[in-house]
């Protein structure tokens, strides 16, 4: 079994509830179960600003999935959500980010691992940081310190 850890991010159609079917949806696909996942966050947008704010989560799974494999059923289930790219960080209904499998490095036309934004991304370091806060993102650093450096990035937990 490996362990990876996935994003979660919308902006479009109801995003907190497409995240919350994605979190459901991630549990069902094949050889693969949802350990854990963050709470729900209501974050500004980084990137291209022009659009609304996104809801975000990050997710644990146990896979026996090669790395490729998760990406694709990843790219699949956004897909399935309806996702749509007109152009580089445009608002999505759907987005699953692949950021970590087991402490592997790769760097391929198709996968980055670690994801190569996430040790700077409120986003993507605070929701990690409720259920992953001692993991290393190899030279960066632990999880916990990079989230804390982030705290005016606009990102807020919200109950659910
Ligand atoms: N995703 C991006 C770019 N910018 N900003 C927020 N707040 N949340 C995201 O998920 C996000 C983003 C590229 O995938
Ligand atoms: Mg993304
Ligand atoms: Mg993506």
């Amino acid at each position: 079994m490996a362990k990876a850890f996935i994003a979660l991010g919308s902006n479009l159609q109801q995003p907190q509830t497409q995240v919350q079917q994605a979190l459901a949806a991630l549990d069902t696909l094949v050889d693969t179960r949802v350990v854990a996942h963050s709470s729900l966050y209501r974050t500004a947008p980084i990137g291209y600003d022009n659009q609304p704010d996104f809801i975000n989560a990050v997710a644990e799974v146990e896979t026996t999935l090669s790395p490729i494999a998760l990406l694709h059923a990843l790219l699949a289930l956004e897909n399935s959500h309806g996702r749509e790219r007109p152009f580089p960080n445009a608002p999505r209904v759907l987005d699953l980010d692949l950021l970590l499998y087991d402490a592997l490095i790769m760097n391929t036309p198709e996968l980055t691992l670690p994801h190569p934004r996430m040790h700077e991304r409120g986003f993507v370091l605070l929701p990690l940081a409720e259920i992953a806060p001692d993991l290393t993102i190899n030279n960066h650093g632990k999880v916990a310190d990079l989230a804390v450096a982030c705290l005016d990035q606009g990102v807020e937990r919200i109950n659910t």
